[in-house]
């Protein structure tokens, strides 16, 4: 259990948030795992009231702090170029225009952008065996313009948030034309947000330098 401000030396009261793991008689049974939970209750009078009854589809609930939002300092969008995992703008940012392919013997780097509803570049092509490198820049501006990119021959599936730089390293393994597409529904045009990863079989790529 936890109310606003508990570990703090003000806590705020009147309301408690339960973080219960069993829900037997709050919600339809779907299956022998039921929801794990949060209820938040109003415990201002003589008799508690459970105002939000919330199943979670994921993970055991265990500790919370619950605080104003007045304290968070949050980033709405990130400057372009910007990589989480750092805090620092990424050197392999793409900014519009600059997308690009760069092989270097077999070694492939791929600088690409993500914007509503289009990758650049859309097809990507490199050689079985190659050693990629692809890093990408969600180069939008608005809040919430989130784009995925998903290669699921290649078990890849990110999350961009506006402004964003990700890399992803693989070695093109298997030979195909492989669809990427983004995973966030970004507009009317996101089932269009797709392109092609083309492996060419080792097979080829020898007959080709022969
Ligand atoms: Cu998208």
């Amino acid at each position: 259990m936890a109310i606003p401000g508990s570990d703090t030396a003000q806590p705020y009261g009147h309301y408690l948030l339960s973080l219960n793991k069993w829900s037997i008689d709050r919600f339809d049974c779907v299956g022998p795992l039921y929801p794990e939970n949060l209820q938040l209750i109003d415990i201002n009078g003589p008799k508690m009231r459970i105002l939000s009854d919330t199943p979670l589809g994921l993970g055991e609930t265990h500790y919370a702090q619950i605080i104003p939002y007045s304290l968070l300092h949050v980033a709405k969008v990130f400057p372009v170029g910007y990589s989480p995992r750092t805090s620092t703008i990424s050197k392999c940012a793409t900014q519009p225009g600059q997308e690009r392919i760069v092989r270097n013997g077999n070694h492939v780097t791929i600088f690409m952008t993500a914007v509503r509803s289009h990758f650049t570049p859309e097809i990507v092509r490199v050689n079985q065996g190659d050693d990629v490198t692809w890093h990408i820049t969600n180069i939008e501006r608005t809040p919430d313009a989130t784009h995925g990119l998903a290669i699921s021959a290649y078990n890849v599936n990110l999350t961009i948030n506006p402004g964003e730089t990700e890399t992803i390293h693989f070695i093109a393994k298997r030979a195909g034309v492989f669809s990427f597409y983004c995973t966030k529904f970004c507009s009317a045009l996101h089932l269009e947000m797709a392109g092609y990863l083309v492996v060419k079989p080792r097979t080829a790529v020898a007959m080709a330098e022969r």
